[in-house]
C-alpha cells in the first residue's frame, strides 16, 4: 500500500505522461505535414513510448493496491516555427518532466516509502537519456538544419528511429 499523497502525486505523474505523448503526437502530424517523415517517425516513437511511461506508473500504482484516477488530459500547444523551434519546445517540455519526477522522488523520500522511491530511479535515468536525445538533435539542428539538404539528411536519420515496446 502507498500513502494517499504518493498515490495522488504518481496520478499526476500518469497525467503528464499522457499529455507527452499527446504533445508528441501532435508534433508527430505537424512535420508529416510539412513532409519532415522522418521528423514525424521519431515524435510518434516518442509518443509511443510516454504511453509506455504512463502505464507502468498505471500498473504500479494498482500493484500497490491503491487507486488510479485518470484526469483530463489537456490539449497539446506549442508554436510551429520550424523543427529547431520545435525541439527547443520538447527540450524545455522534458525539463518540466524531469522537474516532476524530481519532484516525485523528494516526495517518497518525505514519506519514507522507499519502494517507490527505488521504483522512481528508472524515471530519473530515463529523463537523463531523453534530455540527452534531444539536447543532440538541438545541435545538429543549429549547426547544419538552416541547409535544405542537411536538414534532409537529418530527417533521414531520424526515420530510422525503432519502437522498442516496454514490459510492464
Ligand atoms: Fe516520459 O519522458 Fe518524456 O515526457
Amino acid at each position: 500500500m502507498i500513502s494517499d499523497k504518493v498515490r495522488d502525486i504518481l496520478n499526476e505523474q500518469i497525467n503528464k505522461e499522457f499529455y507527452s505523448a499527446y504533445l508528441y503526437l501532435s508534433m508527430s502530424a505537424y512535420f508529416s505535414e510539412i513532409g519532415l517523415y522522418g521528423f514525424s517517425n521519431w515524435a510518434k516513437i516518442q509518443s509511443k513510448e510516454e504511453i509506455d511511461h504512463g502505464m507502468i506508473l498505471f500498473e504500479y500504482v494498482l500493484g500497490r493496491n491503491s487507486q488510479v484516477h485518470l484526469g483530463q488530459i489537456s490539449t497539446p500547444s506549442f508554436d510551429l516555427n520550424s523543427p529547431l523551434d520545435v525541439f527547443e519546445q520538447i527540450y524545455m517540455h522534458e525539463r518540466s518532466i524531469t522537474e516532476a519526477i524530481d519532484c516525485v522522488a523528494h516526495m517518497t523520500e518525505g514519506e519514507c516509502d522507499l519502494a517507490t522511491r527505488n521504483f522512481i530511479d528508472w524515471y530519473l535515468n530515463e529523463q537523463i537519456e531523453e534530455e540527452a536525445e534531444v539536447s543532440r538533435i538541438i545541435a545538429k539542428l543549429k549547426a547544419f538544419g538552416a541547409e535544405k539538404s542537411a536538414l534532409y539528411l537529418i530527417d533521414r536519420e531520424l526515420s530510422a528511429r525503432e519502437y522498442s515496446p516496454i514490459d510492464y
